[in-house]
């Protein structure tokens, strides 16, 4: 008997260290046991000190290989990762028009943890008019959440009227991800904004680590599985909370600097 698997889809950029972009997302949906597709938006080169060169697909190869997935596979879920510029939004926001791939999750790549920029700044209203609508959930952090809202976030509060405003941007989901600011906090507090109105604040315990790379990638993909095998969000937004905690927790040895999370990380989640 054939076994047939869910399939999602990752249109991110490559990160040649494996521990971010789409590497992180195919092992992520690896982990979370569905099979996984990437369309490639560009290209670093980088290791755990930092990326030091980057290279941009050509919006003709981002649409072939767009349309190879789209004429072969029944894709259920899918997320959008780094997009580097207007060109590379548009072609993608073209392409996904007619909405091939079922639930979308816009993960607004801006920065990487360590302050590589990875999205041009003339592309973030770019991002917003053509994208945000069509999204099902945005996943900013709190960087990306302060520059897309245009609002400063130094109070729980403002993080709610943040939320609410990017909501009106068009994503039906908002996901605000909370910053470590200083080393009394011993948690990481999450904003989650659904459709329906409702709102929850999801707490995970503070890991002093420098093995954090990939950890955006991991949760937005996490969720692409998650919901593409049937959960709700809320479900799909807790579970990957869960294992992105659980794959920073638990450290690989692996580079010199700032290390990938362990997406071995096995769990009853
Ligand atoms: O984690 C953000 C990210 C996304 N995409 C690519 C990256 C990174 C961070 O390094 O390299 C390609």
């Amino acid at each position: 008997m054939l076994n047939k698997f869910t399939q999602v889809l990752t249109i991110a950029g490559s990160d040649s260290d494996g521990s971010a972009g789409a590497q992180a997302d195919l092992k992520t949906f690896m982990a979370r046991g569905v099979y996984g597709m990437s369309v490639l938006t560009a290209a670093v080169a980088g290791n755990s000190y930092g990326i030091h060169d980057a290279t941009v697909m050509s919006p003709k190869f981002i649409d072939s290989q767009i349309n190879d997935i789209k004429e072969d596979f029944k894709v259920s879920a899918f997320k959008t990762g780094m997009l580097s510029d207007s060109a590379t939004i548009n072609t993608v926001a073209d392409a996904i028009a007619d909405k091939p791939f079922g639930f979308f999750v816009l993960d607004p790549v801006i920065i990487t943890k360590h302050g590589a920029m990875l999205l041009e700044e003339d592309a973030y209203q770019t991002l917003i008019d053509r994208l945000f609508p069509l999204a099902d959930i945005i996943t900013p952090n709190f960087y990306e959440a302060k520059k897309l809202s245009g609002m400063e976030l130094n109070t729980r509060e403002e993080i709610v009227l943040a939320a609410h405003k990017l909501q009106e941007l068009g994503p039906k989901n908002i996901m605000i991800k909370g910053e470590h600011a200083d080393d009394s906090i011993d948690s990481v507090e999450d904003f989650v904004l659904l459709e329906d109105g409702q709102s929850f604040w999801i707490s995970e315990p503070y890991v002093k680590t420098d093995h954090i790379n990939g950890t955006g990638d991991t949760l937005s993909s996490s969720i692409v599985a998650e919901v593409a095998k049937g959960q709700d969000l809320e479900s799909a937004i807790r579970i990957s909370k869960t294992f992105t905690y659980q794959a920073i927790k638990n450290i690989i040895d692996v580079g010199h600097k700032y290390g990938p999370i362990n997406h071995f990380v096995k769990d009853n989640i």
